[in-house]
């Protein structure tokens, strides 16, 4: 019997391509209010982390300072615009391949965790339809510290009853897969091994994933 209990999953980028939104919505405040450049490089230095510690970097990458009543308007702007893209999400929008792992991982008797420090991540599980799959949902409203810090894990872990070990984390963030590491959960990353050096194993997307393989994989 497998020695593993349950599978967290990181939202954005995950389960839902909704990484490319906080792209589209921080590159739109770089350009508009801060006159400054916005790669997808630099984007990707700001997957897992909070919403204001993302702004800080913004614009310490921009080399602008501002007080903090026009920290928290941008803040809310990015939000308002991200938002918008959000607003448009159907369960169309969960990635491929998804909703037949989740299939697996029931079989299997494993429990699904959430493990996002998005605000919005109820909300967007509800858009797509998938927030009753979940056994657990630790969110930006439960947490107190971003990715690579490895509070979102464990609290996913302690509310589930079962110990960091037991737990497997899929991320597709440098951070979080930083996060699970630290947490003492294996890793595995979605997206480019080049990128996700630190994760356990790394698959490019969902596609023909398999849960057997992996749980092998990793004993
Ligand atoms: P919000 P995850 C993270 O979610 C995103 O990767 C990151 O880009 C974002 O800034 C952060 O959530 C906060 O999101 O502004 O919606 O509260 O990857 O941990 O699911
Ligand atoms: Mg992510």
């Amino acid at each position: 019997m497998s020695q593993y209990k349950a599978i967290l999953f990181d939202l954005d980028g995950v389960i839902v391509e909704t990484a490319h939104f906080h792209y589209l919505a921080w590159k739109r405040l770089a350009n508009e209010k801060l006159n400054s450049d916005f790669t997808h490089e630099f984007n990707e230095t700001l997957k897992g982390i909070s919403r204001m510690e993302s702004l800080d970097l913004i614009l310490q990458n921009a080399d602008k300072e501002i007080d903090i009543d026009t920290k928290l308007e941008y803040a809310t702007l990015k939000n308002e615009w991200y938002l918008e893209l959000v607003s448009k999400m159907t369960p169309a929008d969960i990635l491929e391949g998804v909703p037949a792992f989740f299939q697996q991982v029931k079989a299997a008797n494993l429990k699904i965790g959430l493990g996002s420090v998005s605000k919005n991540a109820r909300m967007i599980l509800e858009r797509v339809g998938l927030i009753n799959d979940f056994d657990v949902i630790i969110d930006g409203t439960k947490i107190s510290r971003s990715k690579p810090d490895p509070e979102v894990f464990l609290k996913g872990a302690e509310e589930l009853g079962f110990l960091p070990e037991q737990c497997i984390v899929f991320e597709d963030a440098v951070a979080g897969i930083e996060a699970a590491k630290r947490a003492n959960m294996k890793a595995i990353g979605i997206g480019k091994s080049e990128i996700l050096t630190k994760a356990d194993i790394v698959f490019e997307n969902f596609v023909g994933m398999n849960l057997e393989a992996i749980l092998q994989k990793l004993q």
